[in-house]
């Protein structure tokens, strides 16, 4: 880091991809400083990606000092501390191996890689370079899930029993939609490794893994229902590869089962993550279409009062995460604000030494379950995840 920024220390960002999560990323930088008082601050620095006018437009919008037309130039540059990679799965490894030798911070999108050989890969070079390192598993950084986690390990729950989670969307039923391209590249899985496992489960599997612990095994199904699609590269009708749709069941760790959908193909469910968790004391249940409100059933509740209760989760008496540094009691946060947790945190964790999680490390447990997901789906088996699957 270098240079201040009124007094504080600069953590100079390079920004590799203009896309949707280019665009989250970068409000979360512009806003961290407003509302949190950290140490150090987000510096845009240069933003990357292919097309120049677009490239140039990006950083007019969101204030980049600079651009570049080629990665390997932007993790060349020593004006720059971290590089955030925000472009297609098929990029995370090589970039975040070259970033990480030539002595960047990587912050990282999710999923971490294609597969957990490459998230292995992308593990070491991070950490024989000792760099810092993130991978935006956001939704851990909704207030209402963070208390969630709070709860659980104070022990409100008691011997967990079940998990289930889902995430839903239906933009992928139309058969003419095309495979390939700027932003339909999710759908290819040359460009992302998978379909829904990759993108929508990993999330499932992120929140999960950190509020109930380790995955023992799991079994799974998975279905493309359009089968094949015009490719944006080719104008050709090509083989669709990815999972249009995953299910699958697992054992915990801690003895407790679990319960997973995805899909594209829930008509009238646009971003639909929900989650539910029954412990022996007390259930938890939270949903992304109302991501303020964290459901709680107690047993403990007097009897005549028990049933479950709907916490508006926007105190601001320090006592809620991250509220205090907003509005005033009730007023709502959305989505884009748990970005700006994460920045927070991973600018924190710069100054303390405890590094914001998921670290990489953290998010190849994520990546190991996805892809032990996918080959029991191709077996027909379960897969255990004592061992590395890949
Ligand atoms: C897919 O539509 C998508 O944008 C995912 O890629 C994101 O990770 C998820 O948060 C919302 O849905």
């Amino acid at each position: 880091m270098a240079g201040t920024d009124g007094g504080k220390e600069r953590l100079r960002i390079g920004l590799i991809g203009c896309g949707f999560m280019g665009r989250a990323h970068s409000n979360a930088y512009n806003r961290v400083a407003n509302f949190f008082d950290l140490p150090c601050v987000p510096h845009l620095t240069a933003v990357c990606s292919r097309n120049a006018e677009r490239t140039r437009a990006f950083a007019s919008t969101w204030g980049y000092e600079s651009i570049e037309t080629d990665w390997r130039a932007m993790v060349a540059r020593d004006d720059i501390d971290a590089i955030d990679i925000c472009v297609p799965n098929k990029f995370h490894c090589e970039i975040a191996t070259s970033a990480a030798a030539a002595g960047k911070m990587v912050l990282c999108e999710k999923p971490l890689a294609m597969s957990a050989a490459e998230g292995e890969q992308m593990c070491q070079a991070v950490e024989t370079a000792g760099v810092a390192n993130m991978v935006w598993y956001n939704y851990r950084r909704v207030p209402a899930v963070t208390l969630a986690k709070q709860l659980i390990q104070e022990g409100k729950l008691g011997k967990i029993f079940h998990y289930r989670a889902n995430f839903l969307q239906d933009w992928t039923i139309a058969e003419d939609l095309p495979q390939g391209g700027t932003a339909l590249w999710r759908l290819d899985a040359a460009e992302a490794g998978s379909g829904v496992t990759g993108d929508l489960l990993a999330h499932c599997i992120d929140t999960a893994l950190w509020l109930n612990g380790p995955m023992q095994d799991v079994t799974a199904m998975t279905e493309t229902f359009v089968k094949q699609r015009v490719h944006q590269a080719t104008g050709e009708v090509a083989p669709v590869n990815i999972d249009d749709a995953c299910a699958f069941l697992c054992r915990f760790e801690n003895g407790s089962l679990g319960v997973f959908e995805s899909t594209r193909y829930a008509r009238g469910h646009k971003a639909l993550y929900t989650l539910e968790i029954n412990g022996e004391h007390a259930s938890l249940r939270w949903n992304l279409h109302d991501l303020h409100r964290l459901e709680l059933f107690s047993h403990d509740d007097e009897g005549r009062l028990r049933g479950w209760r709907s916490i508006h989760v926007t105190d601001h008496d320090g006592s809620q995460p991250y509220m205090d540094k907003w509005w005033v009691p009730g007023l709502q946060i959305g989505y884009e604000h748990t970005f700006v947790h994460q920045v927070a945190d991973f600018l924190e964790g710069l100054v303390t030494g405890q590094p914001a999680a998921p670290t990489f490390r953290d998010a190849l447990a994520t990546q190991r379950v996805c892809d032990a997901v996918l080959d029991s789906a191709a077996s027909g088996r379960w897969t255990s995840l004592s061992q590395p699957s890949r």
